[in-house]
């Protein structure tokens, strides 16, 4: 076997975005286009000689032949053993938890999350530094300096390796080791939660729950967990063999693409909990019978009732969440007495605070949550908290929510979505939003007063790193607000997010629908930033 050194060129466009370089299968099909995106992040580590690297993705498409690809150039670089899940499927939280595990140097995930997959689909490359989390900023920012000078990669010539065997390989001198995709994150998760106790739960036959697992990652975990481990009935997990093409779908965990499982929990005889993840199951949506809980009210309410559940019973050191996320959370922080973060968008800005112990939750409003347990969001903990929570309380998820809302009020929450928006026109909205921000402050829009209008901009306490232009946030004196972002996931022109958060205390109004409780902001959103001029769209693509 001989170590090739293939001549290349750069590619302007490897820049990665909120959550790795996401592209077009067909791009990554490209002659050397992953070979360089491979090579330029080999070569920022310090040095791969003698180093383990864990290796997996999703199960889309185009997934089984990067792995080989990666497999070979990693053999070629220097790494003494790559860790490789089984068939090539790893979940997002799951690689977090190996290389933390194993001590890695750090893992790559083949993943464009819940973007659509197969031929005409989406692929993706997330690399994770041996913290278990997304590189951050300045490692991003140099494997996209590196791509832009490369000129050769390293590739082993060699047989490709059976994924689907158990055990160890040579490829050359490196040991590729392939592991069970679902041991050694099912052994951390039950560190963390009661799980005799919620199989007892379950045991019962008064608590039933379903769980889709969208065609996507989860199926293989939540197989494990759910029904074998806490004796779920068979059929709980749902779509729960991954599928190349995701079975056509859309596997993002919301009110709009899991469609099949808010069918099933909005009638009044359907199961007591349903719960869904993502393509790469770091995204999780939680149902009650009849019942949403926004992304925002999850995290804040996993917060109040974290002391339930073993792996926290110690209590949190903080909570963090993306600036979009509603404040929800900051109010159970101050409750507490505990710190809250405001952090950009995207998971690997809680990294360090996760890091240097001041963050023990996280959360984005894009369904995300996650814990100091990996570095990563994570469907599955997510859930099984959820369950923790719902078997010792024992109440439905809409009591403890709005109990939750009695104790500290409702904070109104929605976000509108504008997808495949042409980019200038997406660019000019956000320019002359700018503009504008400096003659809000102070200014009554609506029934309120503008309190701030800026640009968001976050010095990271721990290594004082700025990332501005986190997206435009105009924020009113009683707390409400209005967030406009664009999408740093997307491979197709732009998507306009706009985010609405209004702060209800009183009670009487709980029961409000948020697109009701929400219609001025809404008003308001357009008539400050022309949504529908600039975009000629009347309504958004997805609310969730
Ligand atoms: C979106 C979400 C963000 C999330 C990111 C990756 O990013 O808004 O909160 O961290 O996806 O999630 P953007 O830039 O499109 O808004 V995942 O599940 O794709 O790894
Ligand atoms: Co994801």
């Amino acid at each position: 076997m001989t170590i090739q050194v293939v001549a290349t060129h750069p590619f302007s466009d490897q820049k990665p975005g909120t959550s790795g370089l996401r592209k077009k299968v067909t791009v990554f099909q490209t002659p050397h286009y992953l070979e360089n995106f491979i090579q330029a992040t080999f070569d920022t580590l310090e040095s791969c000689q003698g180093q383990i690297l864990v290796v997996g993705g999703d199960g889309r498409y185009f997934n089984q032949p990067a792995i080989q690809i990666i497999l070979k150039m990693a053999a070629a670089n220097g790494f003494s053993r790559v860790k490789v899940g089984q068939n090539g499927i790893l979940s997002t939280p799951a690689t977090s938890c190996l290389i933390r595990k194993y001590r890695t140097i750090g893992g790559i995930i083949l993943s464009a999350s819940h973007n659509p997959a197969g031929p005409g689909g989406d692929f993706g490359v997330k690399f994770n530094t041996s913290n278990g989390g997304p590189a951050p900023e300045k490692v991003t920012k140099a494997i996209y300096e590196r791509t832009q000078a490369i000129e050769t990669y390293k590739i082993l010539d060699a047989a490709d390796i059976d994924l689907g065997r158990l055990g160890e390989t040579k490829l050359g001198t490196m040991v590729v080791e392939v592991i069970d995709s679902v041991t050694d994150y099912a052994q951390l998760l039950e560190t963390l939660f009661d799980f005799d106790r919620i199989q007892q739960f379950i045991a019962s036959g008064s608590f039933r729950f379903i769980f889709d697992a969208m065609h996507a990652v989860t199926g293989p975990y939540g197989r494990r967990i759910f029904e074998e481990r806490l004796g779920a009935p068979a059929g709980t997990v749902q779509a729960g063999f991954p599928l190349e093409d995701f079975g056509g779908g859309h596997p993002d965990p919301n009110l709009v693409y899991a469609h099949d499982l808010v069918a099933q929990l909005f009638t009044d005889h359907g199961p007591d909990f349903g719960a869904a993840s993502d393509g790469d199951g770091d995204r999780n949506m939680i149902l009650g019978r009849n019942f949403f809980v926004t992304p925002s009210d999850s995290l804040a309410i996993l917060a109040a009732n974290a002391t339930l559940v073993p792996g926290y019973r110690q209590g949190l050191a903080g909570i963090a969440r993306s600036m979009p996320t509603s404040q929800a959370p900051d109010r159970v922080a101050q409750q507490l007495g505990i710190p809250a973060f405001e952090t950009p968008t995207g998971w690997k800005f809680f990294g360090n605070l996760l890091d240097s112990g001041q963050a023990t939750l996280c959360g984005e409003e894009s369904f995300g949550t996650g814990s100091n347990h990996v570095r990563e969001k994570d469907g599955l903990w997510a859930v099984l908290f959820w369950l923790n929570i719902l078997a010792v309380r024992q109440q439905s998820v809409a009591e403890i929510v709005t109990q939750h809302w009695q104790t500290y009020g409702r904070n109104f929450y929605s976000r509108h979505d504008y997808e495949g928006v042409a980019s200038d026109r997406a660019n000019e909205l956000m320019t002359q939003l700018q503009a504008k921000l400096p003659t809000l402050t102070g200014k009554t829009l609506g029934a309120g007063r503008v309190a701030y209008a800026d640009d968001f901009s976050y010095q990271d306490p721990v290594d004082q790193s700025v990332s501005a232009n986190q997206g435009i946030r105009i924020g009113f004196e009683d707390g409400s607000r209005i967030v406009f972002r664009l999408s740093g996931t997307g491979t197709e022109g732009a998507t306009l997010r706009v985010y609405l958060e209004r702060y209800e205390p009183n009670p009487q109004n709980h029961g409000l629908d948020a697109q009701v409780a929400l219609q001025d902001l809404i008003g308001l959103a357009d008539s400050l930033a022309q949504i529908k001029l600039l975009t000629g769209r009347d309504k958004p693509t997805v609310i969730t």
